[in-house]
């Protein structure tokens, strides 16, 4: 197998925004990212990953660029940012920047210019068409609700956004913005940034005619996703980003892909495939989707552990010597980890906590740690719509309960405290001194009130802490290839209460055990036989296993 440093590396990741203020103006910056190296360090990150930080009229919190190669006021300047970079270099610590090139913002000059006429040089940047019968070109619907069309009157045409209005797609098909993406690209890694996350990437190359999308009953728009991901030039566009900009530095490249399945990643990160190294893939994190069609992803169902270990074996099993995994719980699009995956009852959470970090950091692939996660953060639980902030939340609300009449408000909104991204961008909890010590002036948005219980203080030098478990977890990563690079064998698919899995590389094997319940039960898989390395009790009782208890073992 070839070793390359992303495959044994940790990523940390930053929501700048709601990370760390350091001039009291309730944002978290890059000077204030800078003051919080060592905590990362001290987790054992190897690299962090970066949410936009370029400038934006924050429409989709920096997910809508209007100038790649500066940064977002709010956030600090250039200077900051080298700053902060260089700090980490210091600190043998990686910086992976999030590229965000399916679409710009709609105050982006490309854009200002595309949409004066049919006739300038950057007409063709974006992606127009002529009204059909007077209305927009095909049915297909916003991923934050409503048409994925709007009109210019100065054009006269209807131009193309897969996310808001203000995030026009660009037209990859056209080979001067494929440059011009690549030339930004270049600007970052020169300036010595260490890869790229890289936002629905599996977006870029739509389908020839934008062909209408399957529409469900009752619904207003079709479901463009099953259409426009893994389009039919995606190959050829990735292996050009390679060619040009990627196979030029020694970097990690992460591709977000809504939809696609473990084929479409062989063949984007294949050991051979010189595209990507990695992808995110959404089949655990799409379980539980509605069976009303219409509503998505909004639900309040808890996953069946069958299917959460039939998503994640599945990727494990297929992707084993032909492609590379990521491995995450939640990011800033996901609800938080324990309170969606397992429980945030305080009687459990720590426990529950600790379980999750291990079945997902033993397993194949680079393990990503969402900033708070290693404290056991938990959803923020709002109750009225007022306290949302993400546009998909807020624009879901209005869509399905107000226009398709598909569900009314107060099912909505448990939906929302169940899946709103809103639960993962509530500010870090550092203490409990005001504001949680994120910022001395007024937060941009309230922090989760249990942070006078949950924070980084009474954890950082507590060594029974979900913060002191997981720098565990991931130096028993550093110091072992059977993780690394082991295969994967799972235990009883269909057991209900227990994922465990094997890992065997090189004669030894790894044994692990958790159970995801909160009763005890029995599973006898010969653990005795091997050494018990970590685990979230303080010591392990044979084959009974208690609530959320989980137990890694060796054999070598
Ligand atoms: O997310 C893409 C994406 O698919 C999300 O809309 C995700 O499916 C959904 O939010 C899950 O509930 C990326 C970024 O991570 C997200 O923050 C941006 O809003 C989006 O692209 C547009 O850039």
């Amino acid at each position: 197998m070839t070793k390359n440093w992303w495959q044994g590396s940790v990523v940390y990741q930053v929501y700048t925004r709601s990370y760390q203020d350091s001039n009291g103006d309730g944002v978290g910056d890059l000077p204030g990212l800078t003051q919080r190296l060592p905590y990362i360090k001290k987790l054992g990150a190897d690299v962090i990953w970066l949410n936009p930080i370029y400038k934006s009229p924050d429409k989709d919190n920096g997910y809508d660029i209007s100038d790649y190669r500066s940064i977002q006021d709010v956030y600090g300047s250039m200077d900051d940012f080298d700053k902060m970079l260089d700090t980490a270099h210091k600190d043998d610590l990686k910086i992976v920047m999030d590229l965000v090139v399916n679409h710009t913002s709609d105050k982006h000059e490309w854009f200002e210019q595309s949409r004066q006429s049919k006739d300038n040089s950057y007409s063709d940047y974006y992606i127009w068409r002529d009204p059909v019968d007077g209305h927009a070109p095909n049915n297909w619907g916003s991923y934050f609700s409503g048409p994925a069309w709007t009109y210019e009157p100065k054009r006269g045409q209807y131009y193309l956004h897969l996310f808001a209005p203000g995030q026009p797609d660009l037209n990859w098909e056209n080979p001067k913005v494929r440059q011009e993406v690549y030339s930004l690209m270049k600007f970052w890694l020169d300036k010595g940034i260490d890869g790229f996350r890289m936002d629905v990437i599996n977006l870029i190359s739509k389908p020839a005619g934008l062909p209408d999308a399957p529409q469900a009953a009752g619904s207003s728009y079709g479901n463009v996703e099953p259409l426009v991901s893994d389009g039919p030039r995606l190959n050829e566009f990735l292996h050009e980003m390679n060619d040009e900009v990627l196979s030029k530095y020694d970097i990690m490249t992460v591709g977000e892909m809504p939809g696609s399945t473990p084929e479409d990643a062989i063949e984007y990160t294949g050991l051979k495939s010189n595209e990507l190294n990695m992808v995110f893939q959404f089949e655990h994190v799409d379980l539980a989707a509605n069976p009303d069609k219409r509503l998505g992803k909004w639900n309040d169902q808890p996953i069946k552990l069958v299917d959460l270990k039939k998503a994640l074996s599945r990727w494990e099993t297929e992707l084993d010597g032909k492609g590379w995994n990521s491995l995450y719980w939640n990011n800033h699009d996901q609800p938080r980890a324990v309170s969606r995956f397992a429980t945030d009852n305080p009687k459990y959470r720590v426990t529950a906590a600790k379980m999750l970090g291990t079945t997902l950091h033993m397993m194949q692939g680079t393990p990503y740690v969402y900033e708070g996660e290693e404290l056991g953060e938990t959803n923020v639980h709002y109750k009225s719509l007022d306290q949302y902030e993400d546009i998909e939340s807020i624009n879901a609300y209005h869509q399905l309960v107000e226009k398709d009449k598909a569900v009314d408000g107060p099912t909505m909104l448990k939906y929302l405290e169940n899946m709103s991204r809103d639960n993962a961008r509530t500010p870090m909890q550092w203490d409990d001194s005001d504001n949680a010590g994120f910022t001395t002036g007024r937060p941009w948005f309230a922090l989760n009130p249990n942070y006078k219980e949950i924070n980084a203080k009474s954890q950082v030098d507590d060594p029974d802490s979900i913060y002191n478990y997981y720098r565990q977890l991931i130096s028993l990563r550093h110091n072992s290839d059977l993780i690394t690079y082991g295969n994967y064998e799972e235990i009883d698919p269909e057991d209900n209460e227990v994922f465990a899995y094997r890992r065997h590389y090189e004669g030894k094997t790894l044994l692990v055990i958790s159970n995801f319940t909160d009763k005890s039960v029995e599973r006898d898989y010969q653990q005795a036989d091997g050494k018990r390395l970590i685990g979230n009790y303080s010591e392990n009782q044979g084959t009974a296993l208690r609530p959320y208890e989980t137990n890694v073992y060796l054999f070598d």
